[in-house]
C-alpha cells in the first residue's frame, strides 16, 4: 500500500470492508456501506466520518487515578518533529484503512508545543507541510481544525475570556497560527470549543465583560480567516461544564443566542456533541433539533456518555435506538451544513490492543449507518410522518391557518373560543410513536 510507506503501525489489519449484517468478521462493517444510497445520498456523503487526532493518536488512557496504559508505536521517538511525523503516518494509515475521508485536530495534537510561540509556530508549519503531502497522496481531507486553548496552565483562568489581556492576546496568537494551518490544509471548517471559557466562581468573575471579550475575539478570528481566503464555516461546540463549573456555551440554545448577540450568524453554526448534550440534561436529538431550527446544524461530535456517570466519558456510540431518533432529526432537517460526523470518542483505559481502535470506529460507523437506515425506513414506510402531521392539522385550514399566517389578534382567539366550548381531548399517542420506531430497529 503506497499510502502507508515503509512502516506499518497497525500490522495485520487491512482495509475495513462492508460485509453485511450476517458477517462474523469483527473487522468488517455490518451496516456502513459507503456507496449505498439512502435518501438520495451515499452514506459516505451523509456522514463524512472523521477521525479525531486527539483521542485516537494522543490519548493513552490516563485518568485522575493513574497514568496512561497504552504504549503507541508511533509515540516512541524522542525528537518532537520525528514523533509528529510518525503520528501523522499512523493517522493516515488508520484513516485510509478505515475507508474514512476526513480527520480533525487541535494544533498541539499534531506536534508538541515548544517553549516559545515562534518555535511552536515553526513546528506547526513543519508538520502542516508533511500532512499536506499525505493528504494529496491519499485524498483524505481535513474536516476541521481547532486550537487547544485549555490544556496549557496559562489558560487556567480562560483563553478569550481571561481577565488578563496578555493571556487573551496569547490565545489570539495561537488561534491565528491554528487558522493558518487549517487554511493551508484546505480545512472545510474551524471549531471553537471553549473548555476554559466559563467560570468556577461568580464572585471573582465579571461575566458580561468575559462574554463581550469572547464575542470580540470570535469576530477577530472570523475577520482574519476571511481575509486569508477561508470560505468554510466556523462552529461553536456547546458544552455545559467540565472543565469549568459553568461554561458560557452551555448548550445549543445558549450558543445560538451568543452567535446572534455578537453578529456571527452568517459565519457560525454549531458542532453538536452527544455527550455534551446529555451533560446539559438534553438528549442528542434535542440539541440537533434546536440547531436545525436555527439553520445552524453544522457538524456532529459522535460519542456517548454513561447513564450512571455524570461526566464526559466519550465512549464510542453504540445505542442504535437513540441514534435512530437522532437520525430522524438529521434526515428531516437535510443533514449537516458543511460538517460531518467526527468520532470524538476514546477506547476505554483497559482496551489496550491497537485493534480495539478499529473495533471502536467500526462500531460507531455501523451504529450511525444502521440508525440512518432505520430513520429512512420510518420516514418512507411507516405512518410516522402522517401521524405527526395529523397532530398539527388544525393549523392547516380555517382559523388555525389564519393564526399561522399571523392574521389573528388575541380578541379573535377570544371570539373563536367563546363560540366553540371545551376543546375535545386528543391523545398525544407517545407509545404509538415509540412502537413505530421500534418496529423498524
Ligand atoms: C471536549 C471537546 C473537545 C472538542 C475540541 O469535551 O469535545 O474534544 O471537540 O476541542
Ligand atoms: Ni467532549
Ligand atoms: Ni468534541
Amino acid at each position: 500500500m503506497a499510502l502507508i510507506g515503509d512502516k506499518e503501525f497497525f500490522k495485520g489489519i487491512g482495509e475495513i470492508k462492508y460485509e453485511g449484517r450476517d458477517s462474523d468478521n469483527p473487522l468488517a462493517f455490518k451496516f456502513y456501506n459507503p456507496e449505498q444510497v439512502v435518501a438520495g445520498k451515499t452514506m459516505r456523503d451523509h456522514f463524512k466520518f472523521a477521525m479525531a487526532y486527539w483521542h485516537t493518536l494522543c490519548g493513552t488512557g490516563g485518568d485522575p487515578f493513574g497514568p496512561g496504559t497504552k504504549s503507541f508505536p508511533w509515540a516512541m521517538a524522542s525528537d518532537s518533529v520525528k514523533a509528529a511525523q510518525d503520528k501523522a503516518d499512523a493517522a493516515f494509515e488508520f484513516i485510509t484503512k478505515m475507508g474514512f475521508d476526513y480527520y480533525c485536530f487541535h494544533d498541539y495534537d499534531l506536534v508538541d508545543e515548544a517553549d516559545t510561540l515562534s518555535k511552536s509556530e515553526e513546528r506547526i508549519q513543519g508538520i502542516v507541510a508533511y500532512l499536506k503531502e499525505k493528504q494529496e497522496a491519499s485524498g483524505v481531507k481535513l474536516l476541521w481544525g481547532t486550537s487547544n486553548c485549555f490544556s496549557n496552565p496559562r489558560y487556567m483562568n480562560g483563553a478569550a475570556s481571561n481577565p488578563d489581556f496578555n493571556v487573551v492576546a496569547r490565545a489570539g496568537a495561537q488561534v491565528k497560527i491554528a487558522l493558518d494551518a487549517t487554511i493551508a490544509l484546505g480545512g472545510e471548517n474551524y471549531v471553537f470549543w471553549g473548555g476554559r471559557e466559563g467560570y468556577m466562581s461568580l464572585l471573582n468573575t465579571d461575566m458580561k465583560r468575559e462574554q463581550d471579550n469572547i464575542g470580540r475575539f470570535l469576530n477577530m478570528a472570523k475577520d482574519y480567516a476571511r481575509s486569508q481566503g477561508f470560505q468554510g464555516t466556523f462552529f461553536i461546540e456547546p458544552k455545559p461544564m467540565e472543565p469549568t463549573k459553568h461554561q458560557y456555551d452551555f448548550d445549543a440554545a445558549t450558543s445560538i443566542n451568543s452567535i446572534r448577540e455578537y453578529g456571527l450568524e452568517n459565519d457560525f453554526k454549531l458542532n453538536i456533541e452527544v455527550n455534551h448534550a446529555t451533560l446539559a440534561q438534553h438528549t442528542f436529538q434535542h440539541e440537533l433539533q434546536v440547531a436545525a431550527n436555527a439553520g445552524m446544524l453544522g457538524s456532529v461530535d459522535a460519542n456517548r456518555g454513561d447513564y450512571q456517570n455524570g461526566w464526559d466519558t466519550d465512549q464510542f456510540p453504540n445505542n442504535v435506538l437513540e441514534t435512530a431518533e437522532a437520525m430522524l432529526v438529521f434526515l428531516k432537517s437535510g443533514g449537516l451544513q458543511g460538517g460531518g460526523i467526527n468520532f470524538d470518542a476514546k477506547t476505554r483505559r483497559n482496551s489496550t490492543d491497537l485493534e480495539d481502535i478499529f473495533l471502536a470506529h467500526i462500531g460507531g460507523a455501523d451504529t450511525f449507518a444502521r440508525a440512518l437506515l432505520i430513520a429512512d425506513a420510518v420516514i418512507q414506510q411507516s405512518p410516522y410522518e402522517s401521524l405527526l402531521n395529523k397532530r398539527y392539522a388544525s393549523f392547516n385550514s380555517g382559523k388555525g391557518a389564519e393564526f399561522s399566517a399571523g392574521e389573528l389578534s388575541l380578541t379573535d382567539l377570544y371570539d373563536y373560543a367563546k363560540g366553540k366550548g371545551e376543546p375535545e381531548q386528543i391523545s398525544g399517542k407517545q407509545e404509538l410513536f415509540e412502537n413505530i420506531i421500534n418496529q423498524y430497529v
